[in-house]
């Protein structure tokens, strides 16, 4: 096992069970247990987001760097990202966790010149690929950084510039190259600068006309290469583009319906986008997965009191329970999964804290999952739910769902029927049921 960064952490994380005061033990993550017809890391698989536990330094608007990492030492690029990338699969491999995630640039440092940046990336590809495979762990999604170079600073697929978004499409290409290489079984487009911050110089039919022939030319591409991973869109309002153009789960979906997109993607539902949506986490969730679009999850959450992308490791029980509820009811995620697209604190500056932060998260969930579990068997909200629509299984409501009754013949059976009765909708009732299992 590779041992350099986290000498004081000696072994994997072990399952210590509930009573356990171990900090660096999980308390219900037991990779093993089956719950339902699945074991806990079939249901979960849990991913860690490269970019914020080995790219970040804490640093913000206000101050600079407050996390000094071991890995960040080397001075010449390449050996950096040499050394981030041994601490990361370290990380992973004493942490127990199955699956990682990254954008292309965070692996890679970029060159001077675009095709010293893709050679950069194919070199760090084949380190990645050699500690995949001495490790077991492996990638859950690959994705482009269409955000961070300047270059971008005004849109990428959406660029006003055709050159830029030429230079878009072919990072895109490198990095479905690295994802396909290594085995990913995903792949995420997020709109960071996808969107306009002002009308007065934007036209927006032109550029959703553009974002959809870039995610076309991205199917194409996949086809092309016999990528069978699944192409992923994050929604998400705001931040850093004022209006993005997928700005949640539903404007999405309207979105690659229009354009004809829709068989080729589904949603990953990242639990802080939502909130800033101005939904809950379960609502985007709940909407994705009713389109049959729930592809996978940015694990985290917001804070109740600011107004911006905090990226905090989950850790509130209610929010797990309600999202497990409906990746439960949809089957699972399929290839995606639970990734945690969280940071520390800008002042927890000790690497154990990464462990801390992902033990919490993946508690979290391990905790969700057999609260919801139990919720589902015991049938708590489905027979309420069942029951609350009954009315459409029989007599007029099957006739209007199944399209034999229209405006004229309603009319004629309301007037043959006394006042409908409407029953309560339960929900204090429903709401104390459910707090009964949150322990
Ligand atoms: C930004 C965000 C991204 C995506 C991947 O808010 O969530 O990190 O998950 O680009
Ligand atoms: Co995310």
């Amino acid at each position: 096992m590779l041992s350099k960064y986290f000498r004081n952490v000696e072994k994997p994380i072990p399952f210590e069970g509930k009573g356990s005061k171990n900090p660096l033990a999980f308390k219900y993550y037991n990779k093993e247990q089956r719950v339902g017809a699945k074991t806990m890391s079939e249901h979960l698989r849990f991913s860690v987001a490269y970019w914020h536990s080995f790219m970040g330094t804490g640093s913000d608007m206000f101050g600079s760097a407050s996390l000094a990492r071991e890995w960040h030492k080397p001075a010449a690029p390449l050996d950096r990202a040499k050394a981030t990338m041994e601490a990361a699969f370290e990380f992973f491999q004493k942490l127990g966790i199955d699956y990682y995630c990254f954008h292309d640039r965070d692996i890679a440092p970029e060159g001077e010149t675009f095709s010293e940046t893709c050679r950069n990336l194919e070199t760090m590809v084949q380190y990645a690929k050699q500690l995949q495979k001495d490790t077991g762990v492996k990638l859950l999604w690959g994705t482009a950084n269409l955000f961070s170079n300047p270059i971008y600073s005004q849109g990428a697929g959406t660029s006003p510039s055709a050159h830029v978004m030429a230079l878009a499409g072919a990072q895109v290409k490198n990095a479905l190259d690295a994802t396909k290489e290594l085995g990913g079984e995903n792949y995420v487009f997020w709109g960071g600068r996808e969107g306009y911050e002002t009308l007065l110089n934007t036209d927006i039919r032109q550029e959703q006309q553009q974002m959809a022939r870039f995610l076309s030319m991205a199917v194409d591409y996949k086809r092309a290469i016999g990528f069978g991973g699944q192409f992923l869109i994050e929604p998400k309002p705001a931040e850093p583009t004022k209006h993005q153009y997928d700005s949640d789960a539903a404007a999405t979906l309207n979105f690659l319906r229009q354009y004809e997109l829709l068989d080729h993607f589904k949603l990953n539902i990242e639990a802080n986008h939502a909130t800033l949506a101005g939904h809950t986490f379960e609502h985007e969730l709940a909407v994705a997965s009713a389109a049959g679009k729930l592809g996978s999850v940015d694990a985290n959450r917001g804070d109740l009191l600011l107004g911006w992308d905090t990226d905090q490791f989950p850790t509130d029980l209610y929010s797990t329970t309600m999202a497990m509820i409906v990746i439960l009811n949809q089957n699972g995620l399929g290839s995606g999964g639970l990734n945690f697209d969280a940071k520390v604190r800008r002042s927890s500056t000790d690497p154990l804290d990464l462990f801390y932060a992902h033990i919490g998260g993946m508690d979290s969930f391990a905790r969700g999952l057999l609260i919801a579990q139990r919720i589902i068997d015991e049938k708590v909200l489905s027979a309420f739910i069942a029951g609350r629509y009954s009315s459409f299984g029989s007599g007029i409501g099957a006739q209007m769902m199944s399209g034999k009754a229209g405006l004229a013949d309603v009319e004629k059976w309301v007037l043959t029927q006394p006042h409908p009765v409407l029953p309560s909708g339960r929900q204090e009732m429903l709401e104390n049921m459910v707090n009964d299992y949150l322990q």
